[in-house]
């Protein structure tokens, strides 16, 4: 029978033959871990637990929160602040950042999370996530966001948990991407996949259709040809899948390529996006590129975006990468 291999040994030995990750890294990685097991139970329970529906607040970015979302947020403070690892810690659904508490020692790690990606999804029982990003904070006394305003290429350590049929964690820590599943009975993150890798091409884009008339040239050009299919200048027939939930398209892209498009439209065109750069599209665009994949705005690398503020919001296109880069093509041709 062959062995299975767990999370923490994984990490274990990541830091102990190969020096990836320095021992603090490995602890706040294990830390993530034990709250997404604890999110992943809550989710599960669904009705059961009492966790479904509104919470009838907002976040920052005027979205109406879920019981859930701030549930899975308070988890992972809970979890984290007192390790010792951290320094700070930064959330979709908290306006500012978190500073760890005095009364705990302060490390020199940022986290930063979206805790329930997809969570219109929660109610209808379908896939939703949680998105995280770990950086250096710079040297220097205290700790401001000006600390977090780093572009993705200075990610330490990068993942997401999907909470679906099965919960699965997905990991970087700039050495490859490598999966793992939650065994239930055991209560222990196995290792089911390493050195994932996404195809360079594809056949299979995703993306929300309904917006279609907003979109830009560029993102027109490009669907329109998918959806000539093997009648038009691609040759070839492609498919679509949109799940709403950003954990489980990528998911489904890491797992068999794709590309995933959430661009700049005219509903609100003063701002650069949807989805937002610091705990969404980085972690998210580092781990897609970690797989071989591509990660753009259109117009640059989404890992070179300089971020001006916390919630800053970004064009998304990544997957495979010939279409990520085509799709950038046809911006520097419009
Ligand atoms: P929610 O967390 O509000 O459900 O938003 C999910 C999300 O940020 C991302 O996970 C999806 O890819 C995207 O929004 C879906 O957006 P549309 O509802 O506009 O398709």
């Amino acid at each position: 029978m062959s062995k299975k291999i767990s999370l923490t040994r994984y990490l274990v030995e990541q830091q102990r033959i190969d020096g990836h990750i320095p021992a603090q890294l490995r602890l706040l990685l294990e830390v993530v871990a034990r709250a997404c097991k604890r999110i992943s139970l809550t989710v599960n329970k669904g009705a059961l637990g009492g966790v479904l529906g509104a919470a009838e607040t907002e976040n920052i970015q005027g979205e109406m929160q879920k019981k859930l979302d701030i549930i899975a947020n308070e988890v992972l403070i809970e979890a984290n602040e007192w390790g010792g690892h951290l320094a700070a810690m930064a959330s979709e659904e908290m306006d500012s950042i978190y500073i760890v508490p005095n009364r705990y020692p302060q490390g020199e790690y940022l986290l930063m999370f979206d805790p329930l990606d997809g969570s219109s999804n929660i109610d209808v029982n379908v896939s939703v996530g949680l998105i995280f990003s770990v950086m250096v904070k710079p040297e220097g006394a205290g700790v401001s966001e000006q600390d977090f305003l780093q572009p993705g290429n200075q990610q330490v350590a990068a993942g997401y948990c999907v909470f679906g049929p099965q919960t699965t964690l997905v990991l970087t820590v700039g050495d490859g991407v490598a999966m793992f599943t939650l065994d239930r009975e055991q209560g222990s993150f196995i290792l089911t996949a390493e050195n994932m890798r996404v195809p360079n091409d594809t056949q299979e884009f995703a993306i929300n259709m309904s917006n279609m008339r907003h979109w830009d040239a560029p993102v027109k050009r490009y669907i329109d040809e998918c959806l000539q299919g093997q009648e038009g200048p691609r040759g070839k027939d492609f498919n679509m899948r949109w799940v709403g939930s950003m954990v489980a398209d990528v998911h489904r892209i890491l797992t068999r390529g794709g590309v995933f498009l959430y661009p700049w439209d005219k509903r609100e065109s003063d701002k650069p996006g949807k989805l937002r750069l610091m705990y969404e599209a980085n972690p998210m665009g580092w781990l897609i590129e970690q797989a071989g994949g591509a990660a753009s705005t259109g117009k640059q690398s989404i890992l070179d975006v300089q971020p001006t503020k916390l919630h800053e919001r970004v064009s998304v296109f990544l997957g495979s990468k010939n279409e990520v880069e085509r799709i950038a093509r046809y911006y520097s041709e419009a």
